[in-house]
């Protein structure tokens, strides 16, 4: 089954810094998609619960630089 996962991230003001969150979040094992977007300040993430859990994916986005909260 899929799940999904809303984050508040903190610090990006380019598009290039959306896209190097998107990657790195994407080479996490058991994610389907990740979409980041950089006026809001969110990122959502479909994933496999079985392969990946938020907390991962939420230390991976503050890995790249950013300050990541999990909102939903
Ligand atoms: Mo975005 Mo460029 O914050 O170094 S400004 S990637």
């Amino acid at each position: 089954s899929e799940a999904k996962a809303v984050f508040s991230v903190i610090g990006m003001t380019c598009s290039a810094c959306a896209g190097s969150v998107e990657k790195a979040v994407k080479r996490l094992p058991g994610i389907r998609e990740a979409v980041v977007d950089v006026l809001n300040n969110r990122a959502q993430v479909m994933f496999y619960p079985s392969f990946v859990n938020e907390e991962t994916i939420r230390e991976t986005i503050e890995d790249v630089g950013f300050q990541a909260t999990l909102i939903q």
